[in-house]
């Protein structure tokens, strides 16, 4: 088989001494914290369209990315060349996992009757390429966006013809994820949102909204797909108002139309910074909901107000993220999904070696100091004394549901002074400090 990257071999881990770019410094897949490898811990995934279709272009310049794979005329060698180089990628990364949507792993054509053919075609070669590599699907998507048909969304279009080629399209890709034993299928919101409610019965798209993921779980049933159901949540961008603006919005969507067991969330860093929360926020919110389902791991630019989707190479957020992460106990089915893109001027192959490399050491590490953290009890013993006056007296009345306004007027009149204690947010910033710096 045709070698996409001869020039790169098997990417080692080296340590943090190495001078080898094109090795880990952190990422060591067998060394194991709590009984896990850190391979268990992390699950790392390859980004089907970021990793393989992207080839730079953006709103005021072409294509600067001269990827191979992506040359061939005909459709089909077009695509196995693209899985090709996929699995070449990932084999030499060490990545276990990949993720796709149904339009990235092969081109759509005219008839959804042909793209369904041509997806079997892909499928069969896709499945072997797992056997031969021992590669897993993390989870199977449908781009339900691109297609000028979907200019008003999929299943919150006004157009019913386009709500029903969006469940055509649904249903084949559970069929291939199924198929390919994914352990998730995601529904990112797309276009499902609005730009005006000029022109938007808002009510019936979300009706319409709920109607959709009903029938995604029923037929999820129907062909007995094991995998988790997740939603990715994101507050803008391709719309103004996108539905699923973050966590809290969609557990309250989901609560309404009595949808919540069925489906878990898959958080995104950039989409949590576009809707004004950290990262952190998104998964802590996720996690004491039981809902901390997996994660598109990237970053934003907090100059810019859109979807950068950077790898993530920032050691505080990912310290943070891996934290919530271990108080989750891991991510089950879950993983981390590299939804990020090598930079426009970043355009020879190596850079996505690099990047991937910057990402899963920039993830290592925090696990490492997230691990630490966590075993230290150093936040968890502060945050434990700070909620102390809730275990005796009064506190646990309130908790134990023994006192009501009245009771508690009662006791308010007989304080003489309330004292607070300091949050210590700073020394607790410095603690954090100190791990970052310190944990080998
Ligand atoms: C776009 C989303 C998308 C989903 C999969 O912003 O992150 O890439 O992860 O459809
Ligand atoms: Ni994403
Ligand atoms: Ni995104």
């Amino acid at each position: 088989m045709k070698e996409f990257f001869p020039e790169i071999k098997e990417i080692k881990y080296e340590g943090a001494e190495s001078k080898n770019d094109l090795a880990f410094k952190y990422y060591n897949k067998d060394e194991v914290l709590g009984g896990k490898t850190m391979k268990e811990h992390l699950r790392f995934a390859m980004s089907y369209w970021h990793t393989l279709k992207a080839q730079g272009v953006d709103m005021f310049g072409g294509e600067t990315m001269d990827r191979e794979w992506n040359k061939y005329e005909n459709v089909l060698e077009r695509a196995k060349a693209r899985a090709n180089a996929g699995f070449e990628f990932m084999q030499k990364l060490g990545l276990e996992y990949f993720c796709f949507h149904d339009r990235d792993i092969i081109d759509e054509s005219m008839m959804l009757a042909d793209s369904n053919k041509l997806l079997d075609e892909i499928v069969d070669h896709i499945e072997e390429l797992m056997k031969k590599t021992g590669r897993k699907l993390l989870w199977g998507t449908t781009n339900a966006f691109s297609h000028p048909r979907f200019v008003h969304g999929a299943s919150t279009s006004p157009n019913a013809d386009v709500f029903a080629y969006a469940a055509a399209q649904v249903k084949k890709a559970m069929d291939i994820t199924n198929r390919l034993g994914g352990e998730n299928y995601v529904l990112w919101g797309g276009r499902e949102g609005y730009e005006t409610l000029l022109n938007t019965n808002s009510e019936l798209e979300y009706d319409n909204f709920a109607r959709f993921l009903k029938m995604v779980v029923d037929y999820k049933e129907k062909i007995g797909f094991k995998g988790q159901l997740l939603i990715e949540p994101k507050p803008k961008e391709p719309t103004k108002h996108q539905y699923d603006f973050d966590t809290a919005t969609v557990l309250a969507f989901l609560r309404k139309y009595n949808l919540d067991k069925y489906y878990k969330v898959n958080i995104e860093a950039n989409h949590a910074t576009l809707a004004g929360h950290t990262f952190q926020h998104e998964l802590n919110l996720a996690r004491i909901n039981g809902v901390l389902g997996s994660i598109d791991a990237n970053q934003g630019d907090m100059l810019l107000g859109w979807d950068t989707d950077q790898f993530p190479t920032n050691i505080y957020d990912t310290t943070l993220a891996m934290y919530e992460v271990v108080k989750n106990k891991g991510l089950g089915s879950g993983g981390l999904n590299f939804d990020a893109k090598v930079r426009r001027g970043s355009f020879e192959d190596k850079d996505l070696f690099l990047a991937y490399i910057a990402g899963m050491d920039t993830f290592a590490k925090g696990l490492k100091i997230a691990y630490r953290l966590y075993e230290d009890k150093v936040f968890e013993d502060f945050i434990d004394k700070r909620y102390e006056s809730y275990k005796t007296g009064i506190g646990k009345d309130i908790i134990d549901g023994k006192v009501g306004f009245e009771e508690l007027s009662k006791y308010a009149e007989t304080l003489t002074e309330v004292k607070n204690n300091s949050g210590r947010q700073e020394m607790l910033e410095s603690k954090l400090n100190q791990y970052i710096f310190e944990v080998k």
